[in-house]
């Protein structure tokens, strides 16, 4: 009884609401008319819809002919040779099948045939020179993401130079500054060719050597999938286009690579998130310290002591542990759909460090 009296209450007072003219601030009726605000403000897959020219974005990422990929592992250093004092680095741009997990292969665009690309590592003051080669059927650039080079080398597609057409060779040069962790990615329709794979580390080591280097540094780059019915997608945060696939270095629990480090060890963990989303990424036994973040040093009295450092796209952080217990300490994301694979935990941003007598 009584609920039907609070239901015809509220019923009458729907009514009421609908029939008067709603009032704004200062007492100005409004228009609700609900078909006009539907017309107004589009859900980002409508305005895809009535736009073609972003449509491509949903599109599979595709390219003739694409090979499986010959190296496993992404992220390793790139060798180089020395011209007159220049380092002198070659990056391909080529799509490969790249096996994120047993059983579970992408479509990728890569530097070098793996992901992420090949990592440059040189030292502060280095001239570098990187010859790349596009072998994409689509044009690409690269970007320097935080070095500090000349305008001209910052890969940005018809700002800074033009995009690199399928089949050319283009050539960046500068001098590498500061020290640091960075990296380069492509910048041509960087949502789709960036969440494709054309990502990869680039350290830039301090002149002066380090008095005690970390026994393990190692460097983590997060990223997303979406893979749908053997089709890769470029993952996005817009509906339907969310990742199912979650990749540390180009790979997802259990095929992520295991850290294996002595007791009473120090360990350097360098976070570099490049996907489209924000990974707090959460270390069990002990604390880590921030010593690092994109890319420069912070100085120890302002050092946070984390066990959860969240990593945003474009960021780095780099962080320091000494590993004081033994046994298989588990680090991942505390999103905890991504530590899935498909939607099946576990999986996904899931690493293992095990910790040696
Ligand atoms: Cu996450």
């Amino acid at each position: 009884m009584k609920k039907v009296l609070v239901f015809s209450v509220v019923g009458l007072a729907l009514i009421l609401s609908a029939c008067a003219p709603a009032l704004g601030p200062n007492n100005v009726p409004v228009n609700n008319d609900s078909s006009d605000v539907v017309n107004e403000t589009p859900t980002p897959g409508s305005m895809t819809m009535e736009n073609p020219e972003a449509a491509h974005m949903m599109e599979p990422i595709t390219a003739p002919n694409v090979q499986p990929a010959t190296d496993t592992q992404g992220g390793q250093p790139l060798e180089y040779r020395e011209e007159n004092g220049v380092k002198v680095f070659e990056l391909t741009t080529k799509a490969v099948q790249w096996p994120i997990l047993d059983g579970v292969t992408v479509t990728a665009f890569t530097y070098n045939g793996t992901v992420p690309g090949p990592m440059i590592r040189v030292t502060e003051g280095d001239q570098v020179r990187i010859v790349v080669k596009n072998e994409l059927p689509d044009p690409t650039t690269i970007h320097w993401h935080g070095i500090e080079v000349p305008n001209a080398m910052d890969g940005v597609p018809n700002v800074t130079q033009d995009p690199i057409q399928p089949g050319e060779t283009f050539t960046y040069e500068f001098i590498a500054k500061p020290a640091g962790t960075f990296m380069y990615h492509s910048h041509f329709e960087g949502d789709i060719q960036v969440m494709a794979g054309l990502y990869a580390p680039f350290i830039i080591d301090p002149k002066e050597l380090e008095v005690s280097p970390p026994a393990v540094d190692k460097v983590l780059m997060i990223s997303e999938w979406l893979q749908k019915d053997g089709q890769t997608f470029a993952a996005m945060p817009m509906q339907g286009m969310e990742p199912n696939f979650f990749t540390i270095n180009g790979k997802s629990f259990p095929s992520t690579e295991e850290i294996t480090v002595r007791k009473g060890e120090r360990v350097r963990l360098r976070f570099i998130a490049i996907g489209q989303f924000v990974h707090p990424m959460h270390l069990h036994g002990v604390p880590f310290k921030i010593v690092a973040t994109d890319g420069h040093p912070v100085p120890e009295a302002a050092q946070l002591t984390k066990d959860t450092v969240s990593v945003a796209p474009g960021e780095r952080y780099d962080v320091e542990f000494v590993a004081s217990e033994t046994g298989q300490w588990m680090l991942h994301c505390h999103i905890l759909h991504h530590t899935t694979n498909d939607n099946v935990e576990p999986g996904g941003l899931m690493l293992m460090i095990t910790v040696i007598d």
